[in-house]
């Protein structure tokens, strides 16, 4: 049956960014997180989910990982109907969904990769066991463009790469085993690090590209990596280079968290929608004492 053309002009489709994460249902991490954002800045987001969680803003009670064929299929099925212009992978979970994404990806080269690797939640619950830190980078670091560790992931990532007999390498050292490792750029983040400003340094091949300083905001945020690493990847599905990208999603997600709000006991949760404050009615339309019940009209 042919399907209608609709009725309305229709405006230019705005880019597609593909996100593989695991849903968290408190809106904070995760997949939810990846849609605001992508949707905050412009793009089209398809959600792969490759888990469930039961979690609040404090802690996550459980996971369910779906095997690869169900996140194979959920990506092929949207790959088959529409070009994607990035891709950005959060929580994997399983050696079987990294594998499977693996795979996926290798089928477009060319398409940009934003790679945030989970390992564990902002709140310490182990998302990734030895075999999955070791599948990551084996099968996924030849395919990232754009690894997002923060200097927790970097480090837990490059002890891997190092002997067992190493002294603590520094975080530039940490970027560099994960580029000769196949990741063409490491964006490392500086929120674990001491220190009254925020670092994070973009590495590439040659060392050092850029480091952007941030003011260290006080609290305890839910989904700051997985808004940092979608908004990149928004910026190079719109065609920003590299570094303008890395540094305009830095933008954003600081900005996202010092508008952050706390709706329940635990963390932080960043606010996607900061730029589109001035659509929200002000408390004087909610409630002006002026305005009269006789004033309005439902039609
Ligand atoms: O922020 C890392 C993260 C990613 N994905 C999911 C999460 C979390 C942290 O809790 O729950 C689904």
């Amino acid at each position: 049956m042919a399907i209608a053309a609709s009725r309305f002009p229709t405006a230019a489709t705005p880019p597609v960014v593909m996100s593989f994460a695991a849903s968290d249902p408190t809106c904070g991490a995760g997949l939810q997180a990846d849609l605001l954002t992508l949707a905050a800045l412009g793009c089209h987001p398809l959600t792969v989910a490759t888990a469930l969680t039961v979690q609040d803003t404090a802690g996550v009670e459980d996971l369910l990982p779906f095997d690869g064929g169900w996140v194979a299929d959920q990506a092929r099925a949207l790959l088959e109907d529409m070009p994607v212009a990035a891709f950005k992978l959060g929580m994997l979970g399983s050696v079987e969904v990294i594998a499977t994404v693996a795979e996926i990806l290798s089928d477009y080269p060319g398409t940009p990769v934003v790679f945030d690797p989970v390992l564990a939640s902002g709140r310490g619950d182990a998302f990734a066991d030895e075999d999955a830190v070791a599948a990551m980078i084996e099968l996924l670091l030849p395919l990232t463009d754009l690894l997002t560790p923060n200097s927790l992931e970097v480090r837990r990532l490059a002890q891997e790469l190092g002997s067992s007999t190493d002294d603590v390498p520094s975080l530039s050292e940490c970027a560099r085993r994960l580029v000769n490792a196949g990741a063409t750029h490491v964006l490392v983040t500086g929120t674990h690090e001491r220190g009254a400003r925020v670092v994070n340094t973009l590495y590439g091949s040659h060392g050092p590209i850029r480091s952007d300083t941030w003011e260290r905001l006080p609290g305890s945020y839910h989904g700051s990596g997985c808004t940092l690493a979608s908004a990149i990847a928004a910026y190079l599905a719109w065609g920003l280079p590299r570094p303008e990208a890395v540094r305009a999603g830095q933008h954003y997600t600081w900005h996202s968290l010092a508008a952050g709000f706390r709706p329940g006991m635990g963390q932080f949760i960043p606010n996607r929608l900061w730029q589109s404050q001035e659509l929200l009615p002000r408390p004087s339309h909610v409630a002006d004492p002026s305005l009269e019940v006789s004033d309005v009209r439902i039609d």
